[in-house]
């Protein structure tokens, strides 16, 4: 092969490997939260397409405050609720917005877009 054949197969392998990692690279996202001096635990939560992370580690017994920063204008991800807890934070895009959640009991608590297309989960442990 000449160098410039080489090169362009090179190119393409990397392409290829690229793509295949984009589709097998699993797409959740696990965050602990980190506790601070405003004695929550906190996370931020970016609302593209998704949450980012979708999962969401904290630990029980503390206060959890999650900012989301919506980074896109579609309807759907404009609302997020958090049924088990009986509440929802409406998302402008662009603004971050802050919601805190009171010290939770372990376990599994999912939190959603208003028609439950975007879906994400805080483990509390
Ligand atoms: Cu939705």
């Amino acid at each position: 092969m000449t160098p410039d054949q080489i090169l362009v197969t090179a190119a393409g392998v990397l392409a290829i490997a690229g793509i295949a990692a984009f589709f097998l690279v699993p797409r959740g996202s696990e965050t602990r939260a980190v506790a601070s001096s405003s004695g929550f635990q906190e996370a931020l939560i970016l609302v593209k397409g998704g949450y980012t992370p979708d999962r969401i580690v904290a630990e029980a017994g503390a206060p959890i405050r999650l900012s989301f920063l919506r980074a896109e204008s579609g309807a759907c991800s404009e609302r997020v609720v958090f049924p088990d807890f009986r509440t929802s934070a409406l998302l402008p895009e662009g603004e971050k917005i802050i919601l805190d959640l009171p010290a939770a009991k372990p376990g599994e608590y999912g939190f959603q877009c208003e028609m439950g297309m975007l879906r994400g989960t805080l483990v509390v442990r």
